[in-house]
């Protein structure tokens, strides 16, 4: 069916709208529009009393959702946190009042009639876009479009995962999503649609608000993409349907259930469905209706119940719905207790999210002891490789991966299998050139539990990471992104593949530890911080180019941990100059304490694996950690934006102004100047001056 086709369908539909009554003979179709008008009823409502919000997308969506959450998604609202229940995610998360709607109708007890009341006021479990960890039922926060699409294929991709390693006895379950025109324009849709395609994963179920009008108006103004064979020729199984038709909703949902691959499912809707004048059109996408177009689409749909008032036995329908799903949790939970015992303590501990702290303890220990034993003068994204060897074995729940750069990422650890299709019991994920749905679906693996997913790219497409990287810090997820090739000292591959403003970009997102190790040592203690970090996400910068291991000989504590520390410390006691640096930029710092020494110029040499750390330590910690030096200098292979609250404005930066160059990296960090000789003349000239 062509666009304007598509239209003219919707708006035929609209023509149609039922005339249903709250009192009318109970056959199930009237029952069905009455449960869906409920919805209808108080997205309008809601809307319209915070004056601001979007009641198109529910009321068009209402069929939809009625059907799936009354018949088919597997829930229970006495324990929204069952693992081994159905996911359903809104990434169109602007009609945040289709879920909330249903929430409070199936029985969810804290989405009240007066959180709907308080639609998008400060401290409702209503706010303007669906907040994971804020409002139960909800499984990820969404509103920037694409997201929760590839949120999703990521929650599919951990329940095949887990399903294969404890049976499908206790992992059984699918994810339904519900995206609109904005989602599957975004060009993560693609990304997240071909890797969901590849690996079969067919418990994963997209149900498209097919209707045709975005905010600008038809989307015709915009795209003529036939979404059916996009997604045929991404490996899915895809149909189209009439998306106020509750039957043909229901066979199309029966029938993906069966497929062996992912389920798109384009369902006709009207946007603003049962608004006379502004139904079918973007004037019902993003306002409230107004009191007359309210008054006139209850006319319309029989619905006569004052606003925010669901008839009894319409509520009782709803209520009756939720309750649907208590038998098979139970039952769940029996089979839980009689699953092996070591089986279901690793089942629990991983869906907990708790780590075994001995287990990571002794792997640690074990890789600081052999760098104790042989020092390695090895690049740190190959230290990285020497700790996940030792990590993944100990912790099971490590989920690896790349965007295509396994090689150069060193993700890929010592044993680890691929997962695929084939073999969903693998624990390395090839995403392909995907950085953006990569990132996205460690979200989603995350939000789902029992995994703790990492990745590796390319420091420099952190760009390309980071709408995901930044809900993931939102919503306080554990992903770990290893971020290779992190400076000038990449080399020859140039400026357009080395990173400068890249970790003062990432240490401006809150929540988000951002770790550049200098050396083997720091990695492996960088790899636990980031483990140990369960209410939000890290970066762990790496190196290419081989750096020497600073940290001799054995210590028990994590010295990373307070995100900065007196590596090497001033030759009398009392340092004129403090110098602080970051990753392999703290070797330039050590060989430029030496050449003041020699020219009899006390200074002392402090690493800065994390900023946040750095930032959150007690103020008298932190105060012994800067110092108190006339001068400070900052060395780092990248922009000096952040560095003053470690040295002041009127500190000295040895860094990078602008883009790099295309040369062997040694040649480069003479080129820019990020040489010991450079550090040292720089802290004598302000010696000088001061
Ligand atoms: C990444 C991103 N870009 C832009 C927006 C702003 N925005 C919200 S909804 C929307 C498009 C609305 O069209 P559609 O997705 O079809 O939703 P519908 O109109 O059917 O409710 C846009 C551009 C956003 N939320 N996320």
């Amino acid at each position: 069916m062509s666009m304007p086709d598509r239209l003219r369908a919707a708006s035929a539909n609209l023509v149609e709208a039922p005339r249903v009554s709250a009192d009318a003979p109970a056959s199930a179709r009237t029952t069905h529009d009455r449960m869906a008008n409920a919805i209808r009823a108080l997205a309008m409502d809601a809307v319209e009393q915070a004056k601001a919000g979007h009641p198109g997308l529910p009321m068009g969506a209402a069929d939809i959702a009625t059907v799936l959450f009354t018949r088919f998604l597997k829930f229970d609202p006495a324990d929204p946190a069952w693992p081994d229940r159905d996911r359903f995610v809104l990434s169109a998360g602007h009609g945040s009042m289709l879920l909330y709607a249903v929430l409070y109708l199936l029985g969810y007890e804290k989405m009240t009639i007066g959180e709907i009341k308080r639609f998008r006021q400060f401290g409702s479990l209503t706010p303007g876009h669906p907040e994971y960890g804020h409002t139960p039922g909800v499984e990820t926060t969404t509103g920037p479009l694409g997201q929760g699409l590839a949120n999703a294929v990521g929650m599919a991709i951990a329940e095949r995962h887990l399903a294969a390693l404890f049976g499908s006895d206790i992992v059984d379950h699918s994810t339904y999503v519900l995206a609109s025109d904005g989602d599957l324009m975004e060009g993560i849709s693609q990304e997240a649609i071909a890797l969901a395609g590849h690996l079969k994963l067919r418990k994963l179920i997209v149900l498209f608000d097919d209707n045709g009008i975005s905010i600008d108006g038809p989307l015709t103004l915009a795209d003529s993409v036939d979404q059916v064979k996009r997604f045929e020729a991404s490996g899915w199984a895809a149909t189209r349907i009439d998306g106020h038709d509750p039957e043909a909703i229901a066979r199309a949902i029966a029938a993906a259930q069966k497929s062996e691959r992912p389920s798109l499912i384009a369902c006709r809707t009207t946007i603003g469905f049962g608004a006379p004048t502004k139904g079918g059109t973007e004037k019902s996408h993003g306002a409230p209706l107004g009191a007359g177009e309210v008054a006139a689409a209850r006319e319309r749909l029989g619905w006569s119940a004052p606003a925010f008032e669901i008839p009894p036995a319409i509520r009782e329908e709803w209520r009756t719905a939720g309750e649907r799903g208590r038998p098979a949790r139970l039952a769940w939970r029996k089979r839980l207790a009689q699953l092996d015992p070591q089986q279901r303590a690793a089942f629990e501990r991983r869906s907990r999210g708790a780590l075994a702290p001995e287990r990571l303890g002794a792997a640690v220990r074990a890789v600081k002891a052999k760098l104790a034993e042989t020092p390695k003068e090895i690049a740190t994204r190959a230290a990285s490789e020497l700790a996940l060897d030792t990590l993944t074995a100990a912790l099971p729940e490590m989920i690896g991966g790349s965007a295509d750069l396994t090689g150069s990422n060193n993700t890929r650890a010592k044993g680890m299998t691929v997962m695929s299709a084939a073999d969903y019991a693998g624990s390395f994920i090839h995403y392909g050139v995907r950085e953006h749905a990569m990132a996205a679906a460690m979200n989603g693996m995350a939000l789902h539990g029992g995994i703790i997913p990492y990745s590796g790219t390319f420091l420099i497409f952190s760009d390309y990471c980071r709408p995901a990287i930044r809900l993931a810090a939102l919503m306080g997820q554990r992903v770990i992104h290893v971020m290779t090739h992190d400076s000038i000292g990449l080399g020859e591959d140039g400026p357009t593949h080395q990173p400068v403003e890249h970790l003062a970009a990432l240490r401006a997102i809150p929540n988000l530890k951002v770790f550049r190790p200098c050396d083997a040592v720091e990695t492996i203690e960088c790899w636990q911080l980031a483990l140990q970090t369960t209410s939000g996400p890290s970066v762990i910068a790496l190196t290419r180019q081989n750096v020497p291991q600073l940290r001799l000989g054995l210590e028990e504590g994590n010295r990373c941990a307070g995100g900065a520390y007196e590596l090497v410390g001033a030759e009398d006691g009392a340092a004129a100059v403090s110098l602080f640096a970051t990753g392999s930029e703290v070797a330039i710092a050590v060989a430029a304490r030496k050449l003041l020494a020699g020219r009899g110029v006390s200074a002392r040499v402090v690493s800065v694996p994390c900023f946040e750390l750095l930032h959150a330590a007690p103020d008298a910690e932190r105060a012994v950690v800067i110092g108190s030096a006339t001068i400070n200098v900052a060395v780092e292979a990248g922009i000096r934006q952040g560095w003053d609250a470690i040295i002041g404005s009127s500190g000295t930066f040895i860094g990078m102004h602008g883009f790099g160059a295309s040369a062997p990296y040694k040649e480069l960090y003479q080129h820019f100047g990020i040489t010991a000789e450079k550090v040292a003349e720089a802290a004598l000239a302000h010696l000088r001056k001061s």
